[in-house]
């Protein structure tokens, strides 16, 4: 199954932008694009310091499935411990949504739900996405939304939260 993958990197531990750029690397030949890396404030009420992340497009011959055993492995290969819920850690890849033959995949798999349910109200991932590919589109509620229109309608605090910190490749 051929299918295109958006996904959502982040990192506040350690080499963050090494571990960020460990992810562009095991994607290999399946890297379509890349954002920019943007410095985050922590989104989720755990005190804890600014997030890294990075928004990338990936392309291959994967289900679904596999690009969450893509992120599981790269999130392993950076020693990540599962500790707190949205707390600290060396490298978090989520999968934001795939598509199939252009179609958008939903899934109620608690595993894997997708897209992914709280995209939509997420500046560190849309911001970046909206960068690299601007006429990006996210089901919400049933509802496919233009994602620069989501970045659009972000309360100023949370956009204000997200800044462009340098490239990463
Ligand atoms: N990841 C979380 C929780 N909160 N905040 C920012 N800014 N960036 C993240 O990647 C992030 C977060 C849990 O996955
Ligand atoms: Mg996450
Ligand atoms: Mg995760």
């Amino acid at each position: 199954m051929r299918s295109r993958a958006v996904l959502s990197a982040g990192s506040n531990i350690g080499d963050s932008v090494g571990y960020l750029r460990s992810v562009l690397d095991a994607a290999g030949d399946d890297l379509v694009a890349t954002s920019d890396v943007y410095r985050t404030a922590p989104w989720g009420g755990v005190e804890q310091d600014d997030f890294v992340n990075i928004t990338l497009i990936v392309a291959g011959e994967r289900t679904p499935r596999e690009w969450l055993d893509f992120c599981r492995a790269c999130e392993r290969a950076a020693d990540r411990v599962r500790e707190v819920r949205w707390g600290p850690r060396t490298l978090d890849v989520d999968v934001v949504s795939v598509e199939v033959d252009g179609v958008p995949v939903a899934s109620d798999d608690p595993e894997l739900t997708l897209p992914h349910p709280r995209a939509d109200q997420r500046a560190f991932v849309l911001v970046p996405w909206v960068q690299v590919d601007p006429d990006a589109e996210l089901t919400v509620d049933g509802r496919a939304r233009r994602v620069a229109d989501l970045v659009a309608a972000l309360d100023d605090a949370e956009a204000a939260g997200v800044t462009r910190a340098e490239a990463i490749r």
